[in-house]
């Protein structure tokens, strides 16, 4: 079959012994929560695969529990993806937080879809995973990884994980970040080289006063030795998708701390701190959706709300013990005119259709990506939409396809934007096949 054929072409291809990356030219090392979305399709392939592709990301962690953006292979030349080791010099710059000095990678983070990846891993053969001491190990690398988010990243001091760079969320040029955003003074042009546009098309892609602004963001972080004590740094936001994730893994987490016999306890308390902390700070009842909150915006340190409505914030629906009145204002909004679920659309836009910087081709600002409709999906399925869940999965299979696994499309049409024989999608898609 065309997609299962497609899937495994992809996935082996971008396969380098030891990891896999998003993307062969845009994206030649391996990138945090795209390897937990590819190992979550990989083990339908090779649970093997699947789990050395989580333990090599695992391996780059740091000592203070930060799990980096971006592990790079040594073997790729410098030139090939900015910014760079070089750039980022986490050996050196990250030594005080712990950075390993076998291994370069970048310093910022990204969501926490790992533990979540790890127990579906874990799940696809119990008994293999068991001999081998899968989880035995994982364990202890997870819970610090969840530690550091929780307690060093809580730049707001109300219980929820911040981010400092537009990078982090994953969802780079979002509208939501254009107002922080706004008060960064961008790296001047000259001073750094895309290397993004030798392989994607400019309209698809970040502009380059995006790209100063976030060349300037990761050097100040760089410079403060990547420490996260002190003022929040010129960007600090809350954002409900990375909070979202970081909660549905705190649940499995507790699943993996039961099968190895430590305590689940506390991990189902953080969530449960967590999911108070969600409502309590991002959800809008107005917009029937959860909003980001700019820490720098606003008076008495509690932040702003972000007026505008991304994909991020339909992401709680994947989070088990969710209130029910919001999981169905949720699902209401995802089928109304901003998204457009069952509606205008094939598949669930990263940004509001209606919104004043929707751009049905560029990035982050409207196109419709794999993996938020594959959390979308699953997150429709938990609260019983089991029907927009089945038409969800469909169109997503559908899409991958024709769209030639492409990183992201158009949300109306399903046409191919960005690069093509993009991992995740590959691997999202055999998930919801089989
Ligand atoms: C910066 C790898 C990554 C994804 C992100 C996506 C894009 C990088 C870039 O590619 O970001 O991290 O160079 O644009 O926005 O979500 O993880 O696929």
């Amino acid at each position: 079959m065309r997609l299962l054929r497609g899937a495994r072409r992809v996935l082996l291809e971008n396969w380098t012994g030891t990891s896999t990356v998003p993307s062969r030219g845009l994206y030649p090392h391996q990138w945090s929560w795209d390897s937990a979305f590819i190992a979550i399709g990989l083990r339908h392939l090779s649970v093997r695969r699947a789990q050395r592709e989580l333990e090599t990301l695992l391996s780059a962690q740091w000592g203070d529990g930060r799990i980096p953006h971006i592990v790079f292979n040594p073997a790729v030349p410098l030139d090939a993806y900015f910014p760079s080791p070089d750039f980022w010099r986490s050996s050196s710059a990250g030594a005080a937080a712990g950075a390993p000095t076998a291994v370069e990678s970048s310093g910022i983070v990204q969501p926490p879809v790992h533990a979540l990846a790890c127990r579906l891993v874990h799940l696809a053969d119990p008994r293999a995973s068991a001999r081998r001491g899968f989880l035995d190990r994982l364990y202890p690398r997870l819970a610090a990884w969840h530690r550091y988010l929780a307690e060093c990243r809580d730049l707001g001091g109300h219980g929820l994980v911040s981010v400092v760079h537009p990078w982090e969320p994953g969802m780079d040029n979002s509208p939501c970040w254009d107002a922080p955003l706004a008060r960064v003074e961008p790296a001047p042009p000259g001073t750094f080289r895309r290397a993004d546009l030798d392989h994607g098309a400019a309209a698809d892609r970040p502009t380059d006063l995006d790209y100063g602004r976030y060349v300037r963001l990761a050097a100040d972080y760089r410079d403060r030795g990547y420490h996260d004590d002190g003022p929040p740094p010129a960007f600090a936001v809350e954002d409900p998708g990375v909070n979202a994730l970081l909660i549905a893994s705190e649940h499995a987490l507790a699943d993996i701390a039961a099968a190895v016999g430590a305590d689940p306890a506390p991990h189902l308390a953080r969530a449960r701190r967590l999911t108070a902390a969600l409502v309590e700070r991002l959800w809008d009842p107005a917009a029937g959706l959860f909003l980001c909150r700019d820490l720098r915006a606003g008076h008495m340190g509690g932040g702003a709300l972000i007026p505008e409505r991304s994909a991020a914030g339909l992401l709680p629906l994947i989070v088990p013990g969710l209130p029910d009145e919001i999981a169905a204002a949720l699902i209401r909004t995802a089928s109304g005119d901003h998204f457009g679920l069952g509606t205008s659309v094939r598949l669930v836009p990263s940004y509001d259709l209606l919104g004043a910087a929707f751009d049905a081709s560029r990035y982050w600002r409207g196109p419709a990506w794999f993996n938020v409709n594959w959390l979308v999906e699953r997150g429709l399925r938990l609260h019983g939409a089991v029907d927009r869940a089945d038409a969800l999965r469909s169109a997503a299979l559908d899409t991958a396809v024709s769209s030639g696994f492409a990183e992201y499309v158009d949300p109306y049409t399903g046409e191919a934007r960005g690069t093509r024989d993009f991992a995740w999608t590959a691997a999202l898609a055999l998930d919801l096949l089989v």
